[in-house]
C-alpha cells in the first residue's frame, strides 16, 4: 500500500511482531467534546502501553494515510474544525484533495488491515438506523469483507439494534461477547439480544480470532465487551434522550454522514454528562481488553504459526 504511512514505533512493532491495536480518529474529532477527546485519545494509548501493546491511531493527514500519531497530531484532530469524518468512501477523496480526515470504524478497520495490524479498539461501531430510508452505516459491510478483530461496547441504542445484530449474521461477522451473552448496548450492558458465543479470557477471544484468520475467512471478527457497570446509564433517562434526539434530527432533516455525530451531541446534551461518563469508561476498558486479546493472539502465533489458509 504506497499511500500507506507508518510511524517508527508502529513499524518496527509490526516488524517484531509485537501487539499493535489500531485506534480510530472520528471519535477524536466528532464524537467526543474538547478537551475530553483528547485526554481519552492519550489516556487509550497509554492503556494499551500499560497492557503490553503498541498503540495506532489511524488518521488522515495533509492527505497522507497515517498508521501512528504523534501528540501534535493527536491534538490537531482533537481542535481543529476542518477535519472530515472520513468512512471507507472517502478515504480517496481525503487523500486526492491533501485533506485531513478523521477515521471512522469502516476507514479505520480498512487501514489497519492494510498495515498487518490484526486488533482494533474502538467506542460503538454503526449500524442499521431506525426508520425509513434504514441508513446503513458503512462499518457493517466493511466488517463483512475485512480481516480484523473489532473490540466495542455494541452499538448505540440510538440505531436499531435488532437489525444492526442481523445484518451482522447476514454477513458472517461473527459476535463475541466477552463476558457477556447479550450484545451491549454502548451505554448500557444490556439489549436482549444474543451473542454467538461468551467468553471469558483474551485467550479464548484471541483463540477464535485466530482460527478464522486460519480458515482464510474474509470479514471481521466483533468481540463486544460491555461499559463497566458502575459507569452505565440509567435506561430511561437515556430513552427520552434518544428519543428526543431522534425527533430533532427528523424535524431538522438531518441525514447521512452528520447524523451519528448530531444523534451523539444531543444525547450528550440531554443527558447531561452521563453519557459522556459511560462513553469515556468503556473506550477506556475496550482498550485494555483489546490489548490483552492483541497480546494473547501473539502468543499462540508464537507457539504456533500461522499455516496458510
Ligand atoms: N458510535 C459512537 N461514537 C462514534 C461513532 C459511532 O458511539 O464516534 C462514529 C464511529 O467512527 C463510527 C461512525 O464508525 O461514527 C459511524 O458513522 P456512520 O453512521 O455515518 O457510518
Ligand atoms: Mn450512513
Amino acid at each position: 500500500m504506497g499511500t500507506l504511512h507508518l510511524s517508527d514505533q508502529v513499524r518496527q512493532a509490526l516488524q517484531e511482531g509485537r501487539a499493535v491495536v489500531a485506534l480510530e480518529s472520528t471519535v477524536i474529532s466528532h464524537g467526543l467534546p474538547y478537551p475530553t477527546n483528547l485526554e481519552t485519545a492519550r489516556r487509550m494509548e497509554e492503556i494499551i502501553r500499560q497492557h503490553g501493546g503498541i498503540p495506532a491511531t489511524i488518521a488522515v493527514l495533509d492527505g497522507k494515510i497515517r498508521v501512528g500519531l504523534t501528540e501534535a497530531e493527536l491534538e490537531h484532530l482533537a481542535t481543529s474544525k476542518a477535519v472530515r469524518k472520513t468512512s471507507r468512501r472517502d478515504l480517496p477523496v481525503v487523500v486526492a484533495q491533501y485533506g485531513d480526515g478523521a477515521t471512522t470504524v469502516a476507514a479505520t478497520a480498512t487501514v489497519a488491515a492494510w498495515a498487518g495490524i490484526d486488533v482494533f479498539s474502538t467506542g460503538g461501531i454503526g449500524g442499521v438506523h431506525r426508520d425509513p430510508p434504514y441508513d446503513i452505516s458503512n462499518d457493517l459491510p466493511t466488517l463483512a469483507s475485512t480481516p480484523v478483530a473489532v473490540v466495542c461496547a455494541g452499538a448505540k441504542a440510538i440505531l436499531d439494534l435488532r437489525a444492526t445484530v442481523e445484518w451482522l449474521e447476514t454477513a458472517g461477522v461473527p459476535v463475541i461477547g466477552y463476558d457477556t451473552d447479550e450484545f451491549p448496548a454502548f451505554y448500557t450492558r444490556e439489549s436482549g439480544l444474543p451473542v454467538d458465543v461468551c467468553v471469558q479470557t483474551a485467550l479464548d477471544a484471541a483463540s477464535i480470532i485466530r482460527a478464522g484468520r486460519e480458515m482464510g475467512l474474509p470479514g471481521a471478527t466483533l468481540i463486544v465487551v460491555p461499559v463497566p457497570a458502575a459507569d452505565e446509564m440509567p435506561a430511561k433517562k437515556l430513552q427520552m434522550a434518544i428519543n428526543s434526539a431522534l425527533a430533532e434530527a427528523s424535524a431538522r432533516g438531518i441525514e447521512g454522514s452528520a447524523s451519528t455525530p448530531f444523534l451523539l451531541r444531543w444525547v450528550a446534551k440531554e443527558t447531561g454528562g452521563a453519557s459522556l461518563k459511560a462513553n469515556v469508561s468503556l473506550l477506556e476498558n475496550n482498550a485494555a481488553v483489546a490489548a490483552q486479546i492483541a497480546v494473547a493472539l501473539r502468543e499462540i502465533s508464537a507457539a504456533a504459526p500461522a499455516k496458510p489458509a
